[in-house]
């Protein structure tokens, strides 16, 4: 039986409602004397009055035939404006994020942004310094781990006892009903790269900040020393130009450790090919977040939060009440009136945006889409409003001409949460990304205008036609799968005086569990593959260089990229 999820919606708007209310938390640890975390209402946060994080700020490193060293850090950023709390002061946030080595702090979590060169590959070394949970600031993650998901587990060989003790309606005990104490795992996902499964970064990826426990996929280039938190990866860097970006992956806990702050770009440029004279180019990365009334970080977890009661801390589809871009909640930029190349991120958790730019005046300025995730588009497209899901990019240019000096333009969100049939964004704060104000113009802007349609680049070869959906003609396919997406609801149920609503519990492919074995017992669409002692069930082995014709049935309420 499952519990209907539009009233899991309605549940979850009214008690987003209740977060407007800085209310006590009840204690998340069963030992010791925690402070709560007060929530700071998205309201309370002065918009528009710290410009954004640029490429310097972000930090952009060209590729070359050097390492690029990169230490995951715990240090201060500084996400909320100035005058937050005190006029004039530049309130300091608790966050993690992937630093040059050598560097401490960075005033955004997010970057750097690498800037690598197709055909030439890139040498990456990640080290693991994210420390203990014993002593790290960053509350929103040691306070929402929760040792009940098929997680990394890390001290205990991914072995996972609690998940699999979890009953659906019952609340774990012991330690299952703590939150994870130990050196932080953490692994480094390149998304949208197309590299080989090794370099993926996959959640089984992970290692320890102290270097002793790893997961089974863990990987580092063979042949080029390590020490035992860092892992190698060299890039090939052999796809077309594109806009990919890299973040943690970590099995279980990606949701905190993206949250936390780990997240940069990668961007992979083809001269040969690229299109001329584009307008100049900025990363706009967008994410929502909350925040406590010390400036710090917070991810619900817990009662009253959690919907299911054998999930002790983990609450579905974190829905924040500030907007971020690039690291600076509701951030203002300076542009000129003229064309620029917007690279959109949606690094949020869960939340879609649906953006158009809006002069103070009430004109929307045409937004031309000229590259998706996997690069550019065969000549540009004109949007009435932008779209993008977690982890997608799109690269659009803006033209701000004909607008004054001191003109303001903002970029508003129309997308209900979660998307497309939840609750309606509020029109002053997350129905608000950031502001842009007009500032004289330097030179004459002789830049490419996407109003001529000029083409982009020489046709992609397409596998289907994008209006029908139909196998392009010649095109060979060598197996046909289905794969649906299946949300699993929790029933309501109250447990000692606490009425628990029941929600998501676990989404599905094919109604099946990631790992291919639940309870020793293996399903038979499963095939075992077992290098190095170790085995691992895989659900798809498609064959290097056929097609395959996949159609993905989504039976969730949301919508998915
Ligand atoms: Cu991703």
């Amino acid at each position: 039986m499952k519990f209907n999820r539009r009233e899991f919606v309605k549940r979850s708007a009214i008690a987003g409602v209740g977060l407007a209310l800085p209310w006590k938390l009840s204690l998340n640890r069963a030992h010791g004397q925690v402070v709560p975390q007060m929530p700071l209402p998205g309201s309370a946060i002065p918009q528009f009055v710290d410009p954004m994080p640029g490429l310097a700020e972000l930090g952009a490193i060209v590729a070359g035939t050097e390492e690029i060293v990169l230490e995951m850090m715990e240090f201060q950023a500084e996400p909320l404006p100035t005058g937050t709390f005190v006029a004039g002061v530049k309130p300091k946030t608790w966050v993690w994020g992937y630093l040059p080595r050598g560097q401490t702090f960075r005033s955004t979590h997010l970057g750097p942004i690498v800037i690598a060169t197709r055909g030439i590959p890139t040498q990456m070394r990640f080290v693991n310094k994210l420390g203990d949970t014993s002593t790290s600031n960053v509350l929103a993650w040691t306070r929402s781990t929760d040792q009940t998901l098929a997680w990394a587990d890390p001290l205990n060989n991914e072995l996972n006892a609690c998940a699999q003790l979890a009953e659906q309606g019952q609340l774990p005990s012991g330690a299952c009903a703590q939150n994870y104490m130990g050196p932080i795992p953490a692994c480094v996902h390149i998304h949208g790269g197309e590299v080989p499964a090794w370099l993926d970064g996959g959640p089984d990826a992970w290692y320890t900040s102290d270097g002793a426990h790893r997961g089974h996929a863990f990987y580092t280039h063979p042949g080029v020393p390590s020490l035992g938190n860092e892992a190698v990866y060299r890039y090939p860097n052999s796809q077309e130009a594109a806009p990919i970006w890299f973040h943690d992956h970590t099995l279980g806990a990606t949701r905190l450790n993206v949250y936390a702050g780990l997240a940069g770009g990668y961007l992979i440029l083809d001269p040969a090919n690229n299109p001329p004279n584009l307008p100049d180019l900025v990363p706009l990365i967008i994410q929502d977040r909350m925040f406590d009334t010390n400036g710090q970080l917070y991810f619900p977890a817990g009662v009253p939060f959690i919907p299911n009661p054998n999930h002790p801390f983990w609450v579905p589809e974190f829905s924040g009440d500030v907007i971020c871009v690039n690291g600076k909640a509701w951030p203002f930029m300076n542009v000129q009136p003229k064309r620029y190349t917007f690279l959109f991120v949606n690094g949020s958790n869960a939340r879609a945006y649906e953006m158009m730019i809006t002069t103070s005046t009430g004109v929307n300025l045409p937004m031309y889409q000229i590259g998706t995730d996997g690069g550019y588009l065969d000549k540009p497209a004109l949007l009435n409003r932008l779209v993008i899901l977690p982890g997608e990019r799109a690269t659009v240019i803006v033209d701000f001409a004909g607008l004054p000096p001191g003109a303001t333009a903002m970029i508003r969100n129309t997308a209900k949460h979660p998307y497309p049939n939840g609750v309606t964004v509020n029109g002053r704060t997350t129905g608000r990304v950031m502001q842009f104000r007009v500032v004289a113009p330097t030179a004459a802007d002789t830049s490419y205008d996407p109003a001529t349609l000029a083409p982009l680049r020489t046709p992609m070869v397409r596998l289907s036609d994008p209006v029908t959906g139909s196998v392009a003609p010649g095109v060979v396919v060598h197996k046909k799968r289905q794969l649906t997406l299946n949300e699993v609801m929790g029933m309501p149920v109250t447990i000692n005086g606490i009425a628990y609503p029941g929600g998501p519990l676990e989404v599905l492919v094919n109604n099946t569990k990631y790992l291919g074995i639940d309870k020793n017992v293996v399903r038979p669409d499963f095939t075992p593959i077992t290098i190095n002692g170790i085995t691992t069930y895989y659900s798809e082995l498609p064959v290097e260089g056929e097609t395959e014709l996949w159609e993905i049935i989504n039976l969730t309420a949301d919508a998915h990229p």
